[in-house]
């Protein structure tokens, strides 16, 4: 599987409390996509990740940790631009708030040029999100031309929404997304974010997203978070509830999702058994803070999905 996008340098606070009184901040990293890479390559696939980074420790600290989780990493090093950054914190002990100085960012300078010869040609999956597009003119560019090598070479496309509010409005999403909707053979959404790409059906009708959305030889997929998931393939509708897990962090349970139930498609499962993975994998995600630190190998995956759930509620 092969995916592209910009990951950062992520400052975390496990104190509850509003950054302007916080007195210290943890280090790590996390980007929609490189969340799927580690993910998917936790759990045996082989995962190749394009970016950019700065010429500086943050970058060299995003591609230390992406390697350490034996993924693939063709990065260039930017040396006019920063690394981008991500704060996340705790303003109360049920709410995360999340804070970006990635404008101008070395990942927002991702260009076609950035695309490795023969990389997406030779993978099975190419793997996008709705952040790129929103990144910068260059980077939705590199999307277009990352989609437009996928088809030319029968690689699947797949596309995680993920809407991003700060980056953009739902409409400008919406409208850069369509330029490559047709070509994708895997959507992945939240509610509020197929209802974005369904225009007249709102977000409530689950079924009417579904088969809005449903394009011969294309499976649709709707995450519900605590609520499971539900997807549209070959006309017939599966549903799979969510797991009951002592939840830390949702932020990269979506990522963990799509990671499960890729795993599932690449080795051949069927769509029940897709789903059941990838709910499993975005609950045990949920289950440590971090972006992707949670993020399932096999042996933690087959306790939750054979009922041996750690800290059950
Ligand atoms: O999916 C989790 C992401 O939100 C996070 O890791 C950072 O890519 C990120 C973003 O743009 O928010």
């Amino acid at each position: 599987m092969v995916t592209l996008g910009e990951t950062m340098a992520l400052m975390r606070s496990a104190v509850v409390g509003s950054l302007a009184h916080l007195p210290g901040l943890d280090v790590a990293v996390g980007g929609a996509e490189s969340n799927l890479a580690i993910g998917l390559r936790r759990l045996g696939v082989p995962t190749a990740w394009i970016s950019r980074v700065g010429d500086d420790p943050l970058g060299e600290r995003v591609m230390r940790e992406i390697l350490a989780e034996g993924v693939e990493v063709h990065c260039a090093i930017d040396p006019s631009r920063p690394t981008g950054l991500m704060l996340k914190s705790r303003p109360t002990a049920t709410t995360t708030r999340v804070d970006y100085y990635r404008a101008g960012s070395a990942a927002s300078a991702l260009s076609p040029a950035d695309l490795p010869d023969g990389l997406i040609e030779q993978a099975r999956v190419l793997h996008l999100s709705g952040i790129t597009p929103l990144l910068s003119r260059s980077a939705h560019t590199t999307m277009l031309a990352a989609v437009q090598r996928a088809v030319a070479a029968g690689t699947t496309v797949s596309l995680d929404v993920n809407h991003r509010a700060r980056l953009g409005g739902r409409d400008e999403l919406a409208r850069l997304l369509g330029e490559v909707l047709e070509y994708v053979d895997l959507l992945v959404g939240g509610p509020e974010e197929l209802a974005a790409l369904a225009p007249g059906v709102v977000e409530d009708d689950h079924r009417g997203l579904l088969t809005t959305l449903a394009r011969e030889g294309r499976q649709v997929v709707l995450k519900r978070g605590a609520d499971g998931a539900a997807a549209l393939a070959d006309g017939e509708l599966h549903e799979a509830p969510a797991h009951r897990v002592a939840v830390l962090d949702t932020v990269g349970a979506g990522d963990a999702f799509v990671a499960g139930y890729l795993s599932a498609q690449l080795e051949g499962l069927d769509v029940a058994a897709r789903l059941a993975r990838a709910n499993a994998c975005g609950a045990l995600a949920c289950t440590t803070p971090g972006d992707w630190e949670g993020a399932p190998r096999p042996a933690e995956l087959e306790a939750l999905l054979a009922g041996e759930a750690a800290d059950p509620v």
